[in-house]
């Protein structure tokens, strides 16, 4: 599987750094988001090192869909599939990607504003 010494994320699938895990599968880890913006905030990464989820889609689809998947896992198991959520990914620096190990924010438990800058 890739990995990248340097990066933050490589390490929690690693175990080397600890993390608020919410769910995992082989391909995937998801876990609480340590800065969170909404009552429910997961991350939802492949296990497997890919800078960005363009790169991703392009290099891999299947492992986006498998993201998607978790995403709604994720979603069922912190009670709110059926309230609602927002799934959103930032792809490079004007979208403000501040860790470059793919990731999608699963956001919800509460009333979410709009998409926008
Ligand atoms: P972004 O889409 O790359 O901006 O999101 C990165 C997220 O990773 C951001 O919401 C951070 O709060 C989060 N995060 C984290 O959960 N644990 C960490 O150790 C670090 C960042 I650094």
């Amino acid at each position: 599987m890739p990995t990248d010494s340097d990066c933050l994320f490589c390490k929690i699938v690693a175990g080397a750094i600890p993390a608020d895990t919410v769910y995992e599968t082989d391909s995937v880890l998801a876990f609480r988001d340590i800065t969170p913006r909404a009552t429910v905030h997961v991350l939802v990464i492949p296990k497997s090192h890919e800078d960005t989820l363009g790169q991703m889609a392009a290099d891999h689809p299947a492992g986006v869909a498998d993201l998607f998947a978790a995403a709604r896992e994720v979603a069922r198991l912190e009670g709110i599939e059926e309230s609602g959520y927002r799934v959103v990914s930032n792809v490079g620096a004007d979208a403000g990607q501040e860790v470059f190990h793919v990731h999608v924010h699963v956001l919800g438990g509460q009333q979410l504003g709009p998409v926008g800058p």
